[in-house]
């Protein structure tokens, strides 16, 4: 996911330059916007953590691009071509470093796994939206 506040901040060409240039296929991709049920269930796993709320409110904000990408090692290779959760610990050249602005508002959303992959794709995308 590309999440409310690189679309707010005009970022979305820019990212996706960056995501098919180091190799990713676009496989399925849709500009939307998540109700408060979508992110409190696509990010349950939080649920008992104290951002729960503000991530929530955030990721419900604005609309956001979703995708399902594909690559060889596209779990790992995405989460290098991002950087860490936290954008001032994000490596150079990374996507984090370049576009966001704090843990809360991190720009972009990588699965970190292909099981939740696959999960987080059905999420968003029906089979036929699927290339
Ligand atoms: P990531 O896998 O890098 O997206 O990070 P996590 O699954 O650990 O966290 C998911 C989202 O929760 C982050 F993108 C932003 C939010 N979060 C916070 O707001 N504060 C934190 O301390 C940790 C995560």
């Amino acid at each position: 996911m590309l999440k409310p506040d690189a679309v707010e901040n005009g970022h979305i060409g820019a990212i996706l330059e960056k995501i098919t240039g180091a190799g990713f296929k676009i496989a399925a991709m849709k500009y939307t916007q998540l109700s408060k049920r979508d992110a409190e269930a696509f990010y349950a796993v939080h649920n008992e953590r104290p951002f729960f709320g503000e991530l929530v409110s955030f990721m419900t904000r604005g609309p956001i691009v979703a995708a399902i990408l594909e690559k060889d090692n596209a779990v790992e290779d995405f989460r290098a071509l991002i950087g860490a959760t936290n954008p001032a610990e994000a490596a150079e050249g990374t996507i984090r470093k370049l576009f966001a602005k704090d843990i809360g508002e991190n720009a972009v959303h990588g699965s970190d796994s292909d099981e939740n992959a696959a999960i987080e794709g059905a999420f968003h995308f029906a089979g036929r939206e699927i290339y």
